[in-house]
């Protein structure tokens, strides 16, 4: 989608300091970090939210999670916070599906 922040990062259009891609996923990190790690995993494909998935992602959803601990491992995090906020009263912004993965200090729970 032409309007869409993290299709033009995918696509290479916009500018991120990318740590990962391949032909279903691109990560990189996130711009307003949340700790010493936090890398967003996106899929190429434009899916806006978690609720939008339909049984064809299934496959895709099981690579984001793969390529989340490969970026989570490669930045040297053993232990990290994997998160998806979904809809805007679940803090969502950019409306194209995102994994957080967090790490490199104490994670409280429950998050705010
Ligand atoms: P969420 O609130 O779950 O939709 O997360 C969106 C994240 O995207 C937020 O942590 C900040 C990050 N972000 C927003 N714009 C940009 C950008 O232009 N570049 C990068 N690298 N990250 C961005």
């Amino acid at each position: 989608m032409a309007d869409c922040l993290f299709c033009r990062i995918a696509s290479g259009e916009a500018r991120a300091d990318r740590v990962y891609e391949d032909d279903f996923a691109v990560a990189f990190r996130d711009i307003n970090p949340a700790g010493p790690t936090h890398i967003l995993i996106v899929p190429r494909k434009h899916i806006a939210t978690l609720a939008d998935l339909t049984p064809e992602d299934d496959a895709l959803v099981g690579h984001l999670h793969r390529v989340a601990v490969t970026v989570a491992h490669a930045d040297g995090r053993r232990d990290f916070r994997l998160a998806v906020n979904c809809g805007a009263d679940a803090g969502q912004s950019v409306f194209h599906l995102h994994l957080h993965v967090i790490g490199g200090r104490p994670l409280a729970w429950p998050p705010g």
